[in-house]
């Protein structure tokens, strides 16, 4: 298999993360490409020209980082990240939590990357304050269980980080910093820091 992924996308980062913690560094071939610039490989593994990107040893293409990361868990299943049951659906409201976070910050990202004079102010401060409610909500969710939300929550604070450093969202938030110390020790999380 082969994932294609940018090194700063915390969607990208979901699940090379996975890929480490479940020994799957020998099935997937991570392959870097540029979704900014236009990248061929990678438009013709996801139409939508989006890291991340699979494609599997049948040729079959996935893309889209919650369903890549329900495909990686489900072929090597021992541990699962997305346990089955109930316990299945707080993971996933919480990964959508995590993931609105990422996709809220990218429009603000693309927004600042626009002229300055065609900039909307209203819909970045609009966003900005969705990153913090949500913020807000996946504190009061944290639990300790290193699951797939777990995961693309401190994706997602590690890029806030990055890209946002005036946020400042963790002194409100300590389960959450917690979380991201935590996790961040991790060799899989070390791995894939995001540049
Ligand atoms: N919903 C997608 C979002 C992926 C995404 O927005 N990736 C960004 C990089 S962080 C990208 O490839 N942007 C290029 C573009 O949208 O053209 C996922 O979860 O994988």
């Amino acid at each position: 298999m082969k994932l294609y992924f940018s090194p700063a996308s915390p969607f990208a980062r979901k699940c090379r993360i996975l890929i480490r913690e479940k020994g799957m560094l020998g099935q997937v071939e991570e392959v870097r490409a540029d979704p900014i610039g236009g990248d061929g490989a990678l438009n013709a593994v996801n139409p939508l020209g989006q890291v991340p990107a699979l494609i599997d040893d049948a040729g079959v293409a996935w893309s889209d980082s919650p369903l890549i990361c329900a495909r990686l868990d489900a072929l090597a299943p021992n541990p699962r990240f997305i346990p089955e049951g109930e316990a299945r659906w707080s993971v996933l409201r919480r990964e959508v939590i995590a993931d609105g976070v990422m996709e809220q910050g990218v429009k603000i990202r693309l927004e600042l990357l626009r002229p300055e004079g065609e900039r909307s102010g209203a819909w970045m401060a609009r966003w900005r304050a969705g990153i913090l409610r949500s913020l807000d909500a996946a504190e009061a969710q944290a639990d300790n269980t290193f699951d797939l939300a777990a995961i693309a929550t401190v994706c997602a604070l590690t890029w806030l980080d990055l890209r946002f450093p005036d946020l400042d969202w963790a002194p409100a938030r300590p389960k959450l910093a917690a979380l991201q110390a935590e996790l961040e020790a991790r060799a899989s999380f070390r791995d894939t820091a995001p540049s």
